[in-house]
């Protein structure tokens, strides 16, 4: 299943402003709430107004019918198309051993697991307790599935989000993950317990507005971030960024800058870190890179890249 937008130049500009407006307005300070009118034409909302004081008015927006979230947050008719669709799957120890019944947010056809018959299998045991809640490819339906969702700092211990593109399952053993690696960072879950949800939302909206990695839109292989996850365990967090290929001895310095590029931006836009800032320590690690191939080997050595 192909992941990329067939959508034309232009909706794919508005795409990237709304988000681009969405993030401005909602990212730290109040980010469940869409975005407001203001973000998007730096016209006052009808509550910001003076006593007396006359709204402008687009009437051209108005005479085609066009209300956008901005204009009017509860009654729009126009969604603002993302680059890319994705699937937000979920689980915890009450999913484990479960089939959840389907309700129409779990209501999504079952993604098939990748095709070599060993990959299958691993995968299959690994995606036995992982379901999927929904799949967008709107901010509209991003804020609407952020607004009705359980922040991180809310979830019971062992429970995980993945946010993957559409068609492409949270495991090493998928096509598009399977010669890649992950940035990640760990942190302990007491002192941070008032961070993950900032930092989760941040994470998403730069998934979804291709922040991560400048080079999204080359032919091939398409932006280097295939998914986000966050992890809540007994003693600390982890976020981590997906990515589809990960620098190699044999690769090109290139691949590897890349990749630098998408771990600066994860540790100093995402979440806010200075680039020299160190952050390992009891239950805590640096901003960090492995391949999943190295991840596999559980410990056994790999090289790892640290921000
Ligand atoms: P984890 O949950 O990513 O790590 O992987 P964590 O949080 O250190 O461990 P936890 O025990 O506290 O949850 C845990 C284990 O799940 C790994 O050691 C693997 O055995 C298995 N696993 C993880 N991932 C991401 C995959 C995957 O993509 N495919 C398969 N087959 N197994 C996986």
């Amino acid at each position: 299943m192909t992941t990329v937008s067939t959508l034309p130049p232009a909706a794919l500009q508005a795409s990237k402003a709304a988000l681009d407006a969405a993030m401005a307005e909602g990212k730290v300070a109040d980010g469940a709430k869409p975005p407001s009118s203001q973000a998007e034409n730096g016209k006052e909302s009808a509550d910001d107004m003076e006593e007396g004081e006359i709204q402008e008015v687009d009437m051209e927006s108005q005479a085609q019918g066009i209300r956008t979230v901005f204009s009017n947050p509860k009654d729009f008719n126009v969604k603002h198309p993302l680059y890319s669709a994705w699937t937000l799957w979920f689980d915890s120890p009450s999913t484990k051993g479960r089939n959840l019944p389907q309700t129409p947010m779990t209501a999504v056809p079952p993604t098939p697991v990748p095709q070599t018959p060993g990959a299958a299998a691993a995968a299959q045991g690994w995606m036995e307790d992982i379901k999927q809640v929904i799949t967008f490819d709107s901010v509209e339906e991003f804020w609407g599935l952020y607004n009705n969702i359980v922040p991180p700092s809310q979830l019971p211990q062992r429970a995980n989000y993945y946010l993957f593109k559409e068609g492409i399952i949270p495991a090493w053993e998928d096509e598009a993950n399977k010669n890649g690696g992950k940035w990640s960072i760990q942190l302990p879950r007491e002192k941070n317990r008032g961070n993950v949800d900032k930092w989760w939302l941040n994470t998403m909206l730069d998934a979804i507005g291709e922040q991560f990695d400048p080079h999204f839109e080359e032919p091939a292989p398409h932006s280097l971030v295939t998914g986000v996850i966050v992890s809540t365990r007994p003693q600390f967090y982890r976020i981590s960024v997906w990515t589809r290929l990960a620098p190699g001895s044999d690769d090109t310095e290139k691949l590897r800058e890349r990749t630098e590029v998408i771990g600066k931006h994860f540790k100093m836009k995402v979440l806010g870190f200075a680039e020299a800032q160190k952050l390992a320590g009891p239950l805590a690690t640096e901003v960090e890179f492995i391949s999943h191939k190295d991840s596999e080997k559980k410990g056994k050595g790999g090289k790892k890249i640290v921000i």
